[in-house]
């Protein structure tokens, strides 16, 4: 009887605390909490003609504490899941609050964060059945309104470094999938992915990166997260083991967490904090 206690013991000395250092994240309690001491930024909404889908359509931009026409911002386009619009973000998440905190530390560098509609269709609301095949397809529809219509956009109304070094690509769900989709398939736009629990719109691994040693070359950061309780996990597994097995550096991150934006403001902190240094 002696000796399997001493394993199991021994096993769970050995294990336990490697997987819990690979897993987590150290968050600071006060992440997501507004102060009220510190600069603020500011959430404006604005409306841009799409020629992608023949229409005028919304977008919410923050622009950071102290905004200047005298500075060039990098741009994060932050990208909402299948049951949202261009205001999931800021209602679930409140970004601006996160990255107001993050900036006020220089935890990270002051940017511009483009809050998009990812269905990119005339009706663009999330109403009706949102798993609707055309509602679907006007996620993959949106890559074509974000680098044709949305990005010309910004850079002509905000003071933007248009280099692809100031640009990234992140989302929730199947705004992950499209931050994957959309960013690994141009390496020439975007130097910075995150994908927080990416849904199935994600292609699969070779279909995702067909030339590693390329994306190798050229990503600055390709970032995952995903909560281990959120069905949606296999997604980011895979893509993962993928990039692995082909040597494309990532970072993954999978740990307690559900489909959620408890889950994805946490992301949003940790990826905010790492791009564009
Ligand atoms: C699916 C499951 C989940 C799917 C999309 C989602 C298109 C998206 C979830 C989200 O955005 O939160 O099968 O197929």
């Amino acid at each position: 009887m002696k000796q399997p206690c001493f394993l199991v013991a021994l096993c769970l000395i050995l294990f336990l605390p490697s997987l819990a250092q690979e897993n987590s994240l150290q968050t600071p309690a006060t992440f997501d909490q507004e102060q009220s001491d510190i600069p603020k930024g500011r959430i404006d909404t604005l409306s841009y003609y799409s020629n992608t889908v023949d229409t005028i359509r919304k977008t919410l931009v923050y622009t950071p504490p102290g905004y200047s026409d005298q500075n060039q911002y990098p741009v994060l386009y932050l990208l909402h899941g299948i049951g949202g619009d261009e205001k999931e973000w800021y209602n679930g998440g409140r970004p601006d609050i996160i990255l107001d905190n993050l900036i006020a530390e220089k935890k990270a560098l002051p940017m511009i964060v483009v809050m998009p509609n990812g269905r990119a269709m005339k009706n663009d609301r999330a109403g009706g059945n949102i798993f609707d095949r055309e509602k679907v397809e006007a996620f993959a529809t949106f890559e074509k309104d974000l680098l044709n219509d949305l990005i010309p956009f910004v850079e002509k109304n905000y003071s933007v470094n248009n280099n692809r070094l100031y640009r990234a690509i992140a989302g929730l769900s199947m705004g992950g999938g499209q931050s994957l989709n959309f960013g690994l398939g141009n390496p020439d736009v975007f130097a910075w992915v995150g994908a927080f629990s990416s849904a199935p719109n994600t292609k699969a691994p070779e279909e995702l990166a067909p030339e590693p040693e390329m994306l190798a070359s050229k990503l600055s950061l390709l970032w995952f997260s995903c909560g281990t309780e959120d069905n949606l996990i296999r997604v980011s597994e895979r893509t993962h083991l993928y990039l692995n097995e082909h040597q494309v550096p990532h970072v993954y991150v999978a740990e307690p967490g559900h489909h959620d934006f408890i889950f994805w403001k946490k992301s949003l902190y940790h990826f905010a904090g790492l791009i564009f240094k």
